[in-house]
């Protein structure tokens, strides 16, 4: 087991992502975890912000994958899958995901991953997947209007410490399978609330509202709009048309060193 051979448990932190960052500039190695019984900065994509009350599991893992760039999206955007997965063995209840990064329980959000990679001369040097889950968040703890907390959504209080044990045995297997280049779309299409559905995405100032038809191996989400435009949304929703050329590839966060 390589993601959670070494777990390191904090009280409070800013975010999880950063102290995890902090480790893996001093060369900590991949699959360390950090996790945080609290944040008083967690973060979401593109500035936004994670709420981080006591009672949500906070962790980040540093990962040194020597994979190319497309796939770096195809990874960020499919580790919801074990996420999900750890979610519906513990609820006994199907969660969905919503592309890119949002795990959903009856149209909730209770969970969110943001992945920073840490460039150096253009070449990835590491990534810290971060991921924060309601677990046993008091609802009222939480102010945004979608979040769901998971202790309320089924109805008791989850083990945390074997929560946690299961989501890491199942990243694991999960980040093996991916960097031996399994990549179970169809398991992914299962839970997906964006394929075969209503999606709505952003194209510079505007929405465009259409269905999801399919995942790309490169990790976008390839769309119809409603007036029968096909395009492919990237993971930081940006959508370029796909008969206007180039798809412009970025990581949730990028870092320069
Ligand atoms: C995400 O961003 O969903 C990624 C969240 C990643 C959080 C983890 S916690 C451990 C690690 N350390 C960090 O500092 N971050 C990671 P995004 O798709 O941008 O969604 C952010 C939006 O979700 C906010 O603008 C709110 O609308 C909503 N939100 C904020 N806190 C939430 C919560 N606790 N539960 C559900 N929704 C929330």
């Amino acid at each position: 087991m390589l993601i959670g051979r070494k777990v390191l448990v904090k009280e409070e932190v800013v975010s999880t992502n950063d102290a995890a960052k902090a480790l893996a500039i001093d060369g900590e190695v991949e699959g360390t975890v950090v996790t945080a019984l609290r944040q008083t900065g967690g973060k979401g994509r593109t500035g936004r912000s994670w709420e981080s009350p006591p009672g949500g599991l906070y962790l980040s893992i540093i990962l040194r994958p020597e994979l190319k760039a497309q796939d770096l999206t195809l990874l960020t955007v499919m580790s919801c899958l074990p996420v999900a997965q750890a979610i519906e063995e513990a609820c006994h209840a199907v969660p969905r995901i919503k592309w890119p990064n949002d795990v959903k329980l009856n149209g909730r959000k209770v969970a969110g991953i943001l992945v920073e990679a840490c460039y150096r001369g253009g070449e990835p040097r590491f990534l810290v997947m971060g991921i924060g889950i309601n677990l046993n968040t008091d609802p009222s703890a939480l102010t945004t209007p979608e979040a769901g907390s998971l202790k309320d959504m089924c109805g008791k209080e989850l083990d945390q410490e074997h929560f946690m044990n299961v989501l890491l045995f199942k990243l694991d297997d999960f980040y093996a399978k991916f960097k031996r280049g399994e990549r179970d779309l169809d398991e992914y299409a299962r839970y997906s609330e964006s394929i075969g559905q209503d999606v709505e995405v952003r194209l510079g100032d505007q929405k465009v509202k259409g269905k999801g038809m399919h995942l790309e191996e490169d990790g976008s989400l390839v769309m119809r709009s409603e007036d029968g435009m096909i395009y492919r949304a990237t993971s930081v929703h940006d959508v370029v048309p796909l008969d206007k050329g180039q798809v412009r590839f970025e990581t949730d966060n990028v870092h320069k060193q």
